[in-house]
């Protein structure tokens, strides 16, 4: 027993990770289902660290220095409950079982509980940055009991990312399920971010006129400002990508259906549970959907739109300044949504998230890593309890700033007929929020209407309903 840690489950997340436990100097027991794998990733890699190859899941454990730390990279599901029912029974208390795939929270809840009641230590570890960050710092973040991060922290904090300062992209998110949660909801704010990139992309394309060339060199200016960040910069790679085959701009030679996994649906499904408005990342998850409908997007194509209106390059490049600030306001406020969305989790499951420590291990390694979480940061160091990002001061001026353009350009996409759910939906959000009145005072009227489902006044307590049918006095509830 001389391994430090064991990773089972080697395709690419599994055999990077292992690669980057060993390259710090960790010995590495690894295990895979079908051993060709790991022999292989022995023979590759044998190099650049020390791994010990286990065929069976006994020859694994043994393999183990205790307590022994046990990571399963495998695919989401039913598989890691496989894998569980195969290793737990090997184990003993105070053994840790880790598990880096991409659970659904309520499954790792689950699974938590059931193997704590063996002495079992189940950590249920969100990780963030596909196969490159899996190899060379991923976002690491891990729940489970506070006592398993004592001994596992350090080690992930060796492999994981390190922010600008210096600072590793890991912390003990929570108990139980508070990591898989907070991947989850990184990864709906993920698909709201690439959503608005692409609304951004379509109004340089279609209203201001651009070419796919001239729009990754605005996108590459945006990243030398407030928007740098992994996903600004890419778009600029893949739009000034041109394909081989044909010629043409890469991006018009891909079929527009957009494909998605399944941890987007989950944060609005969860949202929706918890009774909070993420609605600029459910637009992200239907306009997926909605790309997706191949014969109903047929089938409408002869549909009415508006004549189209051709901008002057003075105004193409005004336009563009514009576009910018839109983005720039949506996407505060999709962080708001979700970290209003990971407030109400921990809430709900009681983990006390630390939401300052949650931005601040997203600023490396994952796929919304960007200069702007250092802000979010910020924001919860000056008050941890902060209601909403938009209390935050210097938030709430920057969207004052922009919301002249972030109008204009909500404007010039609906005369021209672009859509544009995601800069919508955030403005419809932040006008909803500031609003002295709403028009549910009305929704309750009509409720109270049809369903006496009764209504609070403003000037009184309790709860009323009006006697519709009847002479329309008012009667306490
Ligand atoms: P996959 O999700 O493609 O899973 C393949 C691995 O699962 C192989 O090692 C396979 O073993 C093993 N496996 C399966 Br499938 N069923 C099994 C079973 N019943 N018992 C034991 N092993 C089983 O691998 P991946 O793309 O490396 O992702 C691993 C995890 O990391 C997933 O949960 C994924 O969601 C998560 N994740 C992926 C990314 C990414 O960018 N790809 C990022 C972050 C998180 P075999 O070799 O014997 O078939």
């Amino acid at each position: 027993s001389s391994a430090q840690i064991g990773v089972t489950g080697l395709a690419v997340m599994g055999r990077n990770l292992a690669r980057n436990f060993a390259r710090n100097g960790y010995a590495v027991a690894v295990h895979n289902r079908t051993p060709a794998r790991t022999h292989t990733l022995v023979e590759e890699f044998g190099h650049e660290g020390t791994f010990v190859a286990a065929e069976t899941a006994k020859e694994f454990v043994a393999a183990l220095e205790r307590p022994r730390r046990l990571v399963i990279m495998v695919k989401a599901g039913e598989p890691t409950d496989a894998v569980i029912e195969e290793f737990a029974p090997l184990l003993e208390p105070g053994d840790m079982i880790i598990d880096g795939g991409n659970a659904h929270f309520a499954d790792t809840r689950r699974r938590e509980k059931a193997l704590r009641e063996q002495g079992i230590h189940f950590v249920g570890m969100g990780v963030s940055g596909g196969e490159e960050g899996a190899l060379h710092g991923p976002s690491i973040m891990p729940g489970g009991p506070r006592e398993s991060y004592d001994s596992l922290g350090p080690m992930l904090e060796k492999i994981s990312a390190k922010a600008k300062d210096g600072s590793p992209c890991v912390t003990h998110v929570g108990p139980d399920g508070a990591g898989h949660f907070v991947k989850m909801v990184h990864n709906g704010i993920e698909y709201a971010d690439m959503q608005l990139i692409g609304e951004a992309y379509q109004l340089l394309r279609d209203v201001a006129g651009y070419t796919p060339a001239q729009i990754a060199e605005i996108f590459r200016t945006w990243n030398t400002g407030r928007l740098d960040s992994y996903l600004i910069e890419i778009t600029a790679e893949v739009l000034s990508h041109v394909d081989a085959a044909t010629g043409k701009p890469f991006v018009d030679v891909v079929v527009d259906q957009a494909e998605q996994k399944g941890t987007g649906r989950w944060t609005v499904q969860i949202a929706l549970d918890l009774g909070v408005p993420v609605s600029g990342i459910a637009e992200a998850v239907f306009a997926r959907s909605l790309s997706g409908h191949a014969a109903l997007r047929e089938a409408s194509r002869g549909l009415a739109g508006p004549k189209a209106t051709p901008m002057s390059e003075a105004e193409a490049a005004a336009f563009a300044d514009r576009v910018e600030q839109a983005l720039y306001a949506s996407k505060i406020v999709s962080y708001t949504q979700g970290f209003h969305e990971v407030a109400a989790g921990s809430e709900e499951y009681g983990w006390n998230i630390d939401l300052g420590a949650v931005s601040a291990i997203w600023r490396g390694g994952c796929i919304i890593r960007a200069a702007f979480l250092d802000r979010i940061r910020a924001a919860y160091d000056a008050r941890a309890d902060l209601p909403s990002l938009l209390s935050d001061e210097t938030f709430a001026r920057e969207i004052a700033d922009a919301q002249d353009d972030w109008r204009e350009v909500l404007i010039a996409a609906t005369r021209q007929g672009v859509p544009t759910p995601g800069f919508a939906a955030a403005l419809a959000y932040y006008d909803a929020l500031r609003a002295e009145r709403l028009p549910a005072a009305l929704t309750q009227g009509q409720r109270d209407y049809f369903g006496a489902h009764t209504y609070r006044r403003t000037d009184r307590d309790g709860s009323f309903h009006t006697l519709w049918g009847g002479d329309r006095s008012e009667v306490s509830a």
